[in-house]
């Protein structure tokens, strides 16, 4: 390392993204690490709050693939924060490409409980028809533009072909399920609908082995533990960050300067940018001065960043099977494929797709948590917790056919409105490529010539090519931005060692 360990590096937002790239300049011997956070705590969208005696995550909630390549994984079993289930061998070796698979209870709206036999064929038609949707991006040419209009001309045919003999209510009733399917895809993507996500970017995502786990402490316990390798002080919080003024040509040592909104102003080499991409859209014009490249700025206006919310309630006792992991709910005039609901204000309930069932019982009681993508979420979170009660009782009791059902506590979650945030997570919208993910990550200026590179830095879950939408996304990109400073001394330190040599 070249003596520049005094170089000053300023991070923006204290989320995971931003604690990992601190903790791994700290490691390397940076000295002057600094991270400016416009609330005042740490974590972002890793949050942990409380329903009565109960922990339940308001933001992230599983480690998606928790096997060896996931650093999110390797760190919560190093800091002991893991029920030892999810540590087995048998966990990290299950592949199941995404989410993990819940046995359901499902219900209608006229008061009908689907049996898992009448699901299971939709399930398999479905999961068919999504698994398809991730190939373009290999194959290349998109026949469809989004993924929803790839489901709605593949499914009809498929029906066609594979349900010949199934009568025609029943039909009915499964394609009322795929919609439901739908809903749960949006909650997946953070999308407001499935014709809002690429078809050839679809497949972008990647996933890795395990069977999906939680922390039974909350997720933030990983940003304690994380924060504990770094020297007292390094956050500053309350310090929302107005402007990051680069190419300064004023200044003859550092090249930006970061303004917050106090006015108060902090020189430094080096900035690394983690804000979520919801505020990128809203402030980019505000943040940059000058503004971010054309090339930079059209693909965070081209990525997606949407909603996805959770609504917890808590009842006395359970009206789900014992064995039951996640509660859907069919509307019965729902056959033709829809995700989106005609009338927000009226029947923003639709889109919920159902519920999860918070396990084990032992630990969190009787608890379901609720969720909803989309501009129906968005309307959801400027009602009131009495309005929202109110409406889901109604949805339970009507689509359970029992009267008396009635939450004991509810909490939801508000990622539109946090004006941090102004959604939930990423996702490839239409048009979008890798170039996009690429463009998001690369640091300014982007002439690699210039007598100050790597001036701005980005990282955070936007910004990674196949994790996106993650913890470890978001962690790696933390990583790598702080690997290219680490990287950018090294090599100034060898090539003026070997300067001096030559001497
Ligand atoms: C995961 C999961 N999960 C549910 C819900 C949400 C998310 N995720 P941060 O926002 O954390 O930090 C930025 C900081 O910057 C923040 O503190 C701000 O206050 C601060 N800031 C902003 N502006 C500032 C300014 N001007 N000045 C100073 N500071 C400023 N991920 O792995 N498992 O189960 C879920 C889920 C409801 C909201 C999730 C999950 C996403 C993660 O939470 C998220 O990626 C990271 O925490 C982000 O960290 P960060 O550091 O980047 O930003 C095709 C296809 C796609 C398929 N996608 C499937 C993926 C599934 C994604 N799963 C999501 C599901 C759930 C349930």
């Amino acid at each position: 390392m070249s003596t520049n360990v005094n170089a000053n590096i300023v991070i923006v937002g204290s989320g995971i993204s931003g604690i990992a790239a601190a903790q791994r300049l700290v490691k390397a011997g940076f000295q002057n690490v600094k991270i400016l956070e416009a609330t005042s705590r740490s974590g972002g969208r890793i949050k942990t709050g409380r329903l009565g005696d109960n922990v339940v995550e308001i933001g992230a909630n599983w480690i998606h693939g928790p096997s060896e390549g996931n650093p999110v994984f390797l760190l919560a079993r190093q800091y002991g924060l893991l029920d030892p289930e999810s540590l087995t061998t048998q966990n990290q070796a299950l592949d199941i490409g995404g989410h993990p698979p819940f046995i359901p209870n499902i219900f209608t709206s006229s008061g009908r409980k689907l049996s898992v036999e009448d699901v299971v064929p939709v399930q398999e038609l479905f999961d068919e028809v999504m698994s398809e949707c991730s190939e373009f991006c290999t194959k290349g040419g998109e026949p469809w533009p989004t993924v929803g209009s790839y489901i709605r001309s593949k499914v009809p045919q498929r029906v066609a072909e594979q349900w010949k003999d199934v009568d025609s209510a029943t039909r009915s009733v499964r394609l009322c399920v795929i919609s439901n399917m739908m809903k749960f895809e949006c909650c997946v993507n953070g999308a407001h609908s499935l014709d809002e996500l690429g078809l050839g970017a679809a497949g972008l995502y990647k996933t890795l082995p395990g069977l999906d786990c939680t922390f039974p402490g909350g997720y933030e316990g990983l940003v304690s533990s994380l924060m504990s390798e770094l020297p007292a002080g390094v956050v500053t919080y309350d310090r929302p960050v107005r402007c990051v003024h680069w190419n300064n040509s004023e200044s003859r040592g550092e090249p930006v300067t970061v303004e917050c909104d106090h006015g108060e102003k902090t020189q430094a080499d080096h900035v690394i940018v983690t804000v979520p991409l919801g505020y990128l859209k809203q402030h980019h014009s505000s943040l940059f001065c000058p503004p971010l490249p054309l090339h930079k700025l059209h693909s965070v206006q081209r990525l997606g960043f949407g909603t996805n919310n959770k609504i917890f309630l808590e009842f006395d006792s359970p009206w789900w099977d014992s064995d039951c992991e996640a509660i859907q709910f069919v509307w019965e005039d729902e056959d033709h494929l829809v995700d989106q609901v005609p009338d927000v204000h009226r029947s923003w309930v639709r889109k919920l797709f159902g519920f999860t069932v918070l396990k084990p019982t032992e630990r969190y009681g009787h608890v379901l948590c609720g969720w909803i993508a989309g501009k129906e979420s968005e309307f959801m979170e400027s009602l009131s917790e009495l309005e929202v009660t109110h409406t889901l009782t109604q949805l339970i009791r009507r689509f359970t056919g029992n009267p008396v059902i009635s939450p004991r506590r509810i909490l939801c979650s508000r990622w539109f409105s946090d004006p941090w945030t102004f959604g939930s997570y990423s996702h490839p919208a239409t048009g979008c490529s890798a170039q996009d993910l690429d463009n998001m990550m690369e640091p300014l200026p982007n002439n690699r010539t210039h007598s100050q590179p790597l001036q701005v830095l980005f990282a955070g879950e936007a910004t990674h090519p196949c994790y996106f939408s993650t913890v470890h996304g978001a962690l790696l990109s933390g990583w790598r931005e702080a690997d290219r400073l680490i990287a950018h001394y090294t090599n100034t330190a060898t090539t003026q060692a070997m300067a001096k040599a030559k001497l």
